[in-house]
């Protein structure tokens, strides 16, 4: 079944009305990242991320896996505002004790739960509008969809030479939704080359700003290089090569939005969407707690935050190294007990605490 325009138009009314920043509709027509992405695997630009290679048939044509669906309705979820990460580590907010950079897609209630919230109330929306059920499905982050891809040609907004996708009135701190439906929508046709799209002409400051390098070149993100990676998906030890750029970064990485002129800009929300809420958990915790933490106490505390992800290991092993950058003794105090945990990637970075801690060189 194919829709008309103003019933369409009504669907998109009823998305903003339920507090999405943007939205808009793309049709399913396969994906025109083909080469770009496949370059960017055989280069091992996604680094240990095995689940992008073993889905990317489904990312470049959904309906692979999701045969029925015909069309997908986009929305964005502002998480714009918050503390910035400034240039000196020991100077960042978050008062005595609690100085660490959390990113600011994870200061909020997990975003994976708001936004697929609000997509199944648009889909009631939707159904009511249409006057009869609609087979549909809720994405965000999870699935094998191209969902930056998706936003483009929904309209939503262009691709950044950081490769976010930057909103059509500013702003990249947007969160993506994905409402796959059973009903065609009358799109235009997108554009076959998405790069075509971007608004940043000869401006450089993501490539600049980023402490690593990860932004090997305009567009192209290495995640090997990443910090939002290393601290977030990464599981082991973090390379010594990025143990200083790391600098008080507790969680993810904000370096190339924050350079960006386009969230500079008046337009878009300045504020987060009223859904995601505050995390106290963040403001209650010293560095030294974080490090601290075992696996119940973990789980406990970040049972319903975007932190979960990075595991109870992988978020003490940035504590300990984020601990040394600041010279923190209580961290370093906690670092001596963990020098025999299980996991390897925490051992590590104790070890790499200590000795810095002791003024020695770390390898
Ligand atoms: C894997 C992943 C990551 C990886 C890799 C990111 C990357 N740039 O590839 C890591 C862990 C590093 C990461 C980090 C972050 N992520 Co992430 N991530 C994803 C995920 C799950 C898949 C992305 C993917 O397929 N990557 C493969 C590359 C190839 O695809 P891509 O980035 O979509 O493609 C770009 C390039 O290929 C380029 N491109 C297009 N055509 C061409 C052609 C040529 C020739 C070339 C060279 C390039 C090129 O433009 C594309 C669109 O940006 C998506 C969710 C999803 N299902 O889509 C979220 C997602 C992209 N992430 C998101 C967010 C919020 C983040 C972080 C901000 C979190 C943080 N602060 O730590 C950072 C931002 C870092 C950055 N600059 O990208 C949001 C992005 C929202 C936005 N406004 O763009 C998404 C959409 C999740 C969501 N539902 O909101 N992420």
């Amino acid at each position: 079944m194919r829709i008309g325009e103003e019933t369409l138009g009504e669907i998109l009314a009823a998305g903003r009305e339920l507090g999405f920043a943007a939205c808009g509709a793309a049709s399913l027509a396969p994906s025109a990242m083909d080469e770009a992405l496949a370059d960017w695997l055989a280069r091992g630009r996604h680094a240990g991320m095995a689940f992008l290679p073993r889905t990317a048939a489904t990312r470049l044509d959904p309906r692979a896996k999701w045969d029925w669906a015909r069309g997908a309705l986009v929305g964005a979820v502002s998480y714009a505002g918050g503390p910035a990460q400034v240039g000196n580590p020991a100077d960042d907010p978050g008062g005595p004790g609690v100085r660490r950079y959390v990113s600011r897609y994870a200061r909020g209630r997990d975003y994976h739960d708001v936004v697929k919230e609000r997509l199944r109330a648009w889909g009631n929306r939707a159904e009511a509008v249409l006057g009869r059920p609609l087979r549909r499905v809720a994405l965000c982050d999870t699935s094998a969809v191209l969902e930056r891809e998706l936003a483009v040609r929904a309209g939503i907004g262009w691709i950044g030479k950081n490769t976010c996708l930057v909103g059509e009135r500013g702003s990249s701190w947007l969160f993506l939704g994905v409402l796959l439906v059973d009903v065609e929508l009358p799109v235009t046709e997108p554009p076959t080359d998405l790069l075509s799209t971007s608004r940043c002409r000869d401006c450089r400051a993501c490539l600049d700003a980023c402490p690593t390098g990860a932004l090997v070149e305009p567009f192209v993100l290495d995640a090997r290089r990443c910090l939002s990676y290393l601290t977030i998906e990464h599981r082991g030890p973090i390379p010594g090569e990025f143990h200083e750029a790391l600098g008080s970064r507790l969680l993810g990485c904000d370096a190339c939005q924050e350079a960006c002129p386009w969230n500079r800009v008046a337009g878009m929300p300045e504020a987060p969407d009223p859904g995601l809420g505050a995390l106290p958990v963040l403001d209650e915790l010293t560095l030294a707690d974080v490090a601290a933490l075992d696996e119940a106490g973990f789980r406990e505390r970040f049972r319903r935050s975007a932190i979960a992800r990075a595991r109870r290991a992988g978020l003490v092993r940035n504590a300990l190294l984020v601990g040394a950058n600041l010279a923190d003794p209580a961290v370093a105090a906690v670092a001596r007990r963990l020098v025999d945990d299980p996991d390897e990637g925490v051992r590590a970075a104790a070890r790499s605490c200590l000795a810095r801690a002791a003024g020695e060189d770390v390898p």
